[in-house]
């Protein structure tokens, strides 16, 4: 176990890390670490608004499956076989398996550019989700059947998101929204205000930090002047935020492919 700034660094697996936070939102002592899945280690912490039971899983896809589906992709474009970009994950397989654990049918699950695990996890069919990303679709993919939508603007879905947030609300609908942002659009204007938003109107939505510490090729803290960013730690009760470190740069996997 590390320590940070603002709490104690918890290890999910080799490659990744959780912060636990010393925030004064938390509603409950942190339980001890041992065995809990990144959901369980959130909810008996009391911050998710969610506290169903977690056999919600919708796939029985395992961190392999998701590395292996990358990897497929990776292999494909590098073949030059995708005329258009690609954004691929890796290393965040498991805290993934952990957050879709709280994702249910009816939930809407809200992306970026980088999509491809959530598109599995939510339970469209891989050849379903190849087969728009070799149509060159990967930067934009939306599976309105599954509630999966995405946008490659840089903090484009977070407004939406909340906008769909509102909706269920008001029209007392099952279903919460499941929001995915990276380090650098976590700290845009945006989405700080769709965060306040949200919180204060209470609305149905969690917002997950996906912390690779990079925005294309820049160095998110080096880029603010920030050693610790605004959610690390997750300091917010509808934000979970995770780190992790990929093998794939921020687009494309590795090798120049002229479109
Ligand atoms: C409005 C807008 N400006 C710039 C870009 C180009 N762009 C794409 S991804 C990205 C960096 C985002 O970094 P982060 O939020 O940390 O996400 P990551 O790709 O690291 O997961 C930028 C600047 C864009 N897509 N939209
Ligand atoms: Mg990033």
């Amino acid at each position: 176990m590390r320590r940070s700034v603002r709490g104690k660094i918890i290890r999910v697996n080799p490659r990744s890390t959780v912060v636990k936070s010393n925030a004064s939102h938390r509603r409950a002592a942190f339980p001890p670490r041992q065995n809990l899945t990144l959901a369980n280690y959130f909810r008996q912490a009391g911050r998710t608004f969610f506290t169903e039971p977690d056999q919600t899983r919708m796939t029985n896809l395992t961190a392999d499956d998701l590395i292996a589906f990358e990897t497929d992709i990776a292999n494909v474009f590098n073949a030059g076989k995708i005329r258009a970009p690609v954004h691929l994950y890796y290393g965040n397989e498991q805290q993934m398996l952990d957050i879709f654990r709280d994702v249910r049918p009816e939930d809407w699950v809200m992306c970026s550019w980088r999509s491809h695990y959530q598109c599995l996890l939510k339970g469209v069919p891989p050849e379903k989700v190849r087969a728009e990303i070799l149509a060159g679709h990967s930067i934009t993919l939306c599976f309105p059947e599954q509630r999966v939508v995405s946008s490659a603007i840089v903090g484009g879905i977070i407004p939406i998101a909340v906008g769909v947030a509102m909706g269920l609300k008001q029209r007392g609908e099952k279903g919460r929204v499941h929001c995915f942002m990276g380090e650098m659009t976590a700290e845009t204007g945006i989405a700080h205000e769709c965060i306040k938003y949200s919180h204060n109107h209470q609305l149905p939505i969690r917002f997950i930090v996906e912390d690779n510490g990079k925005s294309v090729c820049t160095d998110t803290r080096e880029a603010w002047s920030q050693k610790v960013l605004t959610y690390e730690g997750a300091p917010h009760p509808m934000v979970i935020y995770y780190k992790y470190q990929t093998k794939y740069p921020h687009a494309g996997a590795g090798q120049r492919v002229q479109f």
